[in-house]
């Protein structure tokens, strides 16, 4: 079959199944084009989740990691939460272990826990406080306490103590965003050179030297609200670059650049047309949190305020 009459018909598909389950679908902004065309939300994590609660449908086809994916379930546990690839796991999350989180807490026994979003289910029912790349500064100034132990990247652990003037101890020196670690200062002067008019927006999780070349560091969604409101009409975007489909479909008149070609996620790209498709098809993969982990993982949340 010719490629293109292929996706009609798979997008087709998907719509027909799509009513038929009483699905909506949720897409990260760091998902492959064609993903971000068939969904019905947009977003980073934060927004999916909370627009999610709002939407009254039964079933949520989440295309993200698996780790983001969760926080929906948690947020809206009666409804089923579908992951359409299994494979989708975010690699930073891969790297963290509760018993380091643990021996960090026991180390610090004044401290709280603050928890990135972007973290295995298991850590998420023990801690203090969650937060997304979208609320750090404001969950971590809430904290009643000046030391917090930080269970995530070690470049936003800087951002965060940076944006809260507190002591800010990771609970490992190893911990990184692959995608967001390799975007070096070299390809964003590089970048610079090339578009001299472009303004510089970043996300937490790029290192501190990029962070600092910065006018605006946000969450995907807070980097697409700040190009749609600002005067400039140019932008060099360090962060994955699923997002620059979503900024140059959503703000055309504007222009945006990467400030590295290879900023790619892979578990995000794992999601498929197909994949989506044969998710509503036979219902997989159901995102199952324990309850125990749930109820804590909510709370923390709550807590948190959001
Ligand atoms: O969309 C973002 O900013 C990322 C990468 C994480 C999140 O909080 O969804
Ligand atoms: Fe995880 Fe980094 Fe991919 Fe985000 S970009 S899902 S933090 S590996």
């Amino acid at each position: 079959m010719h490629r293109k009459n292929y996706i009609r018909n798979l997008k087709k598909e998907i719509q027909e199944l799509k009513e038929k389950r009483n699905a909506v679908i949720l897409a990260h902004n760091y998902q492959r084009p064609e993903i971000q065309d068939i969904a019905d939300v947009l977003g980073d994590s934060i927004t999916l989740s909370l627009k999610a609660k709002e939407i009254n449908k039964d079933i949520i086809v989440y295309c993200g990691v698996d780790v983001q994916a969760d926080i929906a379930k948690i947020l809206n546990p009666k409804k089923i939460v579908l992951l359409p690839d299994i494979n989708a796991k975010c690699t930073m999350a891969l790297m963290l272990y509760l018993k380091d989180l643990k021996k960090a807490k026991e180390k610090y026994p004044n401290s709280q826990v603050l928890l990135y979003t972007n973290s295995p289910i298991e850590m998420k029912g023990y801690v203090d406080r969650l937060t997304t790349s979208a609320n750090i500064a404001e969950v971590a100034g809430r904290m009643k306490t000046d030391t917090i132990v930080w269970a995530s990247d070690i470049h936003m652990a800087d951002y965060v103590a940076e944006k809260s003037g507190k002591k800010v101890i990771p609970i490992s020196e190893e911990v990184v965003c692959p995608v967001h670690n390799q975007l070096s200062l070299d390809d964003l002067m590089d970048a610079k050179e090339r578009h001299l008019q472009a303004e510089v927006l970043a996300h937490p999780e790029c290192l501190s030297e990029i962070r600092k070349k910065a006018k605006h560091i946000a969450s995907t969604e807070g980097i697409l609200n700040y190009c749609k409101k600002s005067n400039t009409n140019e932008f060099i975007i360090a962060t994955e670059n699923g997002l620059l489909y979503r900024l140059k479909k959503e703000i055309p008149n504007k222009k945006f650049y990467p400030a590295s070609e290879t900023a790619i996620c892979q578990p995000m790209k794992a999601i498929t047309l197909q994949r989506v498709r044969d998710s509503l098809k036979e219902m997989k993969y159901q995102v199952e949190i324990p309850k125990h982990i749930l109820d804590k993982a909510r709370e923390a949340i709550e807590k948190s305020g959001w």
